[in-house]
């Protein structure tokens, strides 16, 4: 066996972190690149449905909590490109492949946020099954992308927090806040278990990604502890879950769920989801919009270096 793999092998064996300058076979390397990638785009995608209600917070407590978070979820995707890069991604690549629609970023983005309850329902469940999702990454064999994992763990369940507590309010409110909170969980439970991704017999990178420890858990056994974590939540608020099927299993301490509706999972995935086209439209203005920034930092760059080597 060649000595660089059987090195590469042995340090994944013996959980030893893959670091930038260690060897790595192409197709490691390559699947990291789209998986932090995706994150990466994610976050900063994900800065949409929330950024949306900066101006309409319906309090200045508020305004200022959110405004925090989402410029949190930005340094997250700052974090993350960086952690893609030091595996030799481009980040205008990426950048222009995001916008052409070549690379991937959470399907959760592609709803709308109609109310200030869907906000608080980010918060609470697409953060809080990003931290289940992420809590497993902070184990993952590539270095940079476990460090950059453990910063951003800390940061989401302040948001998870943040968000239970806006929902746990509005469902102790009047009638009306209630039905808006229980609303909004009604739309985002279904696509909050979607994030974990196809179910594990569908999973084409699975089984390869496990082997390598890039993931430490299978999609659905992640998506099940978000279910049993987050029912006795819903419940604990007085809100209802959105799933006739559910109901908690003695036997094996897990609550068990219905069948998510992977026709709507794989449509959003191929950009037809409700907000797509907008998501996609609003990155490439941002990004076009921000190239005299960039130019104007490379200069300035390219000035700093100069005056360090005279
Ligand atoms: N959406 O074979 P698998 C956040 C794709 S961060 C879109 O199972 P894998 C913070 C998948 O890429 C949320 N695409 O793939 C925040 C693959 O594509 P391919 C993001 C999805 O990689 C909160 C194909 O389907 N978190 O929310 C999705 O082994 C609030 C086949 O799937 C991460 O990215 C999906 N839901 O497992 C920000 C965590 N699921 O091969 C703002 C890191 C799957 O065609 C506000 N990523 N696909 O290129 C992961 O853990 C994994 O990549 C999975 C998918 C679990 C997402």
């Amino acid at each position: 066996m060649d000595i660089q793999l059987e090195h590469f092998d042995k340090s994944i064996q013996q959980d030893i972190s893959i670091e930038p300058k260690d060897w790595m076979p192409d197709a490691y390397r390559k699947t990291l690149i789209r998986q932090i990638g995706q994150h990466a785009h994610s976050e900063v995608v994900g800065m949409l449905p929330e950024g949306n209600w900066i101006t309409r917070a319906p309090s200045l407590k508020r305004k200022a909590v959110l405004l925090a978070k989402v410029q949190d979820e930005a340094g997250h995707g700052l974090y993350l490109y960086s952690a893609a890069e030091t595996l030799g991604a481009d980040r205008d690549d990426m950048m222009d492949k995001l916008i052409a629609g070549k690379m991937k970023y959470s399907s959760i983005f592609n709803y709308p946020t109609l109310t200030w309850a869907d906000v608080a329902a980010i918060g609470w469940l697409v953060d809080g099954a990003a931290i289940v999702n992420q809590v497993a990454l902070c184990r993952t064999s590539y270095g940079p992308y476990a460090r950059a994992m453990v910063r951003i763990c800390k940061e989401e369940s302040f948001h998870q927090r943040q968000g239970f507590e806006a929902m746990m309010m509005l469902a102790n409110g009047t009638p009306e806040q209630k039905q808006m909170a229980q609303d909004a969980v009604n739309r985002f439970w279904w696509p909050a278990l979607m994030m974990f991704g196809p179910s594990d017999d569908h999973s084409p990178n699975s089984a390869q990604s496990m082997a390598w420890k890039i993931k430490r858990f299978s999609n659905d056994e992640l998506r099940q502890k978000f279910v049993d974590n987050t029912v006795p939540q819903v419940l604990q608020i007085g809100l209802q879950v959105p799933d006739p099927d559910i109901r908690f299993n003695e036997e094996t301490g897990h609550y068990e769920f219905g069948e998510i509706n992977w026709d709507e999972f794989y449509a959003v995935l191929k950009g037809q989801g409700p907000c797509n086209h907008e998501r996609i439209e609003a990155r490439r203005k941002a990004w076009e919009g921000g190239k005299w920034v960039r130019d104007a930092a490379a200069v300035f760059a390219q000035k700093q270096a100069r005056k360090k080597v005279a």
